[in-house]
């Protein structure tokens, strides 16, 4: 059953179904993802905690996964999960935010979860926009690009999340995206088992909030510009800086 849906959703909470999920969220891939790396990890779920803040992404383990999971005030999720692990440090403590609870907000607690190597897994779904609060500018949000809160254009620089962190101390640091599912998979799989900072940005979709209000609107555009516009770490160290411009760098920067 390796791979199959039919294998997580033993996993699922299916009577919160439909999902909260807006048509076309790459957010549901993600959900989806985690969930095969616990099931390819042999992990005990009941010994999984998962730690979310307020936003669309928190909405990927509360409610939808059937073990434990705390929905906490909004851009602290990491700061609860620190205090869960200490207080019980035989639990597999996992993080999922978006990105501006986990680098807006968040920001903070992040850095110094980071900084002190904390053994917590930090997945953030980044889909460079505030999703369920109308579409605001994140400090993700591409220089740019239109946004409820930038109707002509974001002015100013995002954050690039993976040089952040790991500029912070994390011990392992990977990019993906919801296209790029099964090195997504590995690489959730290989955060897991980590001993330590471990953090995974996840590029996700938003068609709702950020697609609609830039060039690719509709689900299947915004995969395909996914698809299109990462490249691996390995491909990068062969592209000019003028090659690089437009594109998103994928794979392990740390670990
Ligand atoms: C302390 C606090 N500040 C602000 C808010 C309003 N708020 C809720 S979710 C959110 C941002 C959601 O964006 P993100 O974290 O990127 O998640 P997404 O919905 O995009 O997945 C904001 C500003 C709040 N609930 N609590
Ligand atoms: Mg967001």
């Amino acid at each position: 059953m390796k791979g199959t849906t039919a294998s997580i959703m033993k996993y699922i909470r299916t009577e919160v179904f439909p999902t909260p999920f807006c048509a076309g969220c790459g957010h549901g891939i993600l959900l989806g993802a985690i969930l095969h790396a616990v099931h390819q990890s042999g992990l005990d779920f009941s010994r999984v905690l998962f730690v979310s803040g307020i936003g669309c992404a928190g909405w990927i383990p509360s409610p939808h996964y059937n073990t434990d999971t705390l929905h906490v005030t909004h851009g602290r999720p990491v700061a609860f999960a620190t205090g869960a692990k200490l207080f019980n440090p035989e639990l597999t403590v996992v993080v999922i935010g978006g990105d501006g609870d986990i680098a807006s907000i968040g920001g903070n607690h992040l850095i110094h979860a980071a900084r002190r190597n904390m053994d917590l897994t930090v997945i953030c779904a980044n889909n460079m926009v505030y999703g369920m609060t109308g579409g605001q500018a994140a400090p993700t949000t591409p220089r740019g690009a239109r946004t409820a809160t930038t109707p002509t254009g974001n002015l100013e620089p995002p954050f690039d999340l993976v040089r952040l962190v790991a500029a912070a101390g994390a011990t392992y640091v990977a990019r993906y995206s919801v296209w790029h599912v099964r090195p997504l998979i590995a690489s959730i799989k290989k955060a897991l088992q980590h001993t330590g900072f471990s953090f995974i940005e996840v590029l996700s979709t938003c068609p709702t909030q950020y697609g609609r209000r830039n060039e690719e609107p509709t689900p299947i555009g915004m995969l395909r510009a996914l698809k299109q516009n990462c490249v691996t770490v390995k491909r990068a160290e062969d592209l000019s800086p003028e090659e690089l411009v437009g594109k998103t760098v994928i794979g392990e920067f740390v670990g």
